[in-house]
């Protein structure tokens, strides 16, 4: 079937020193994340600062990722945008280089309030590329979405024939298992907390979006084969070092100190763009420090 499973990597935007998109590192870092076991690429969403994005580069972005997958993994292109017409444009052109799904996050400046005007965002952007699965990216802490999702996906549950599921960034498990459990299992739903993947595995998660499987995937695949083998106390731990590593990480803006650690990995992405900004000499040397007490590097 066309469902996402496994280890998805949410990618980050290669930037010059001078803030303009740096592509040639993309086909190197697609290389090195299908190489750790990543089953799919999740491009332009939070990892991968879409909305700091020109619309030019976002489809310069994702037609990159999707020349360098070369349909090995899936690519999903996440498109979501406060104008609903640049999001349409975003998913047709996702359609167009040959991407193999959709994803979008609603408006947030207008807060999306009830079903109906999340139905009516999501439908516009699904229409817009009838092709490919779409996914609804589920993160109220940044939309500030109201809507109970539960009730939205049995809402929209056979209006949209394109409509695949959610990638669901939230820290609710148990509202999680029911978007899993909703009609027999007929939605996927993608888990979108890495320091939470084990706890998601266990309510029945089959795929997970993620920041840190770009540098942690080999870990998290050890820690789903520990918890499918029955060796709980083990997946435990090597949950705890993921959390230990986002904590360390998360000392500074958490993307800023993803892109200093892949350079550290030979994959110069440049820094985030601002409002996400970088850091000062000693900031990186603190970091750099910190991150060489962790078990998983
Ligand atoms: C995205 O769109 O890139 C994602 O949401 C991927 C999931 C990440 N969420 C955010 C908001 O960045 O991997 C997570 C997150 O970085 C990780 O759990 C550390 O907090």
């Amino acid at each position: 079937s066309s469902r996402l499973s496994g280890l998805i990597a949410a990618t980050y935007t290669p930037f010059h020193a001078d803030g303009t998109l740096a592509l040639s590192k993309v086909a190197p870092m697609v290389e090195h994340l299908i190489r750790a076991g990543n089953r799919g690429l999740y491009v332009c969403g939070s990892t991968g600062e879409g909305v700091s994005l020109t619309t030019l580069e976002r489809c310069q972005v994702a037609e990159a990722y999707a020349q360098a997958a070369n349909k090995r993994v899936p690519v999903i292109v996440q498109v979501g945008h406060n104008c609903i017409a640049e999001a349409k444009h975003l998913a047709a052109h996702a359609e167009e280089i040959g991407a193999d799904a959709v994803s979008a996050t609603c408006p947030s400046y207008f807060k999306v309030v009830d079903i109906v005007s999340l139905f009516e965002v999501v439908q516009a952007i699904a229409s817009a590329a009838p092709r490919l699965p779409f996914y609804y990216y589920h993160i109220p802490a940044v939309t500030g979405s109201q809507v109970d999702i539960v009730s939205f996906l049995q809402f929209a549950d056979g209006k949209i024939p394109n409509f695949a599921g959610i990638k669901y960034t939230d820290k609710n498990l148990a509202e999680f298992q029911r978007c899993l459990s909703l009609g027999g299992g007929k939605f996927d739903a993608v888990w979108g907390c890495d320091d939470m993947l084990l706890g998601a595995i266990a309510t029945g998660a089959r795929a997970a979006i993620g920041s840190t499987f770009n540098v942690l995937a080999p870990l998290y695949l050890e820690m789903i084969r520990d918890f499918e083998s029955n060796r709980l106390a083990e997946a435990q731990q090597i949950q705890l070092q993921s959390i230990e590593f986002i904590c360390k990480l998360g000392m500074y803006p958490f993307h800023t100190s993803m892109k200093e650690l892949l350079r550290l990995l030979g994959h110069d992405f440049g820094t985030c763009r601002s409002p996400q900004r970088s850091l000062s000499k000693s900031e990186s040397k603190t970091l750099h420090q910190g991150l060489q007490h962790l078990k998983c590097l």
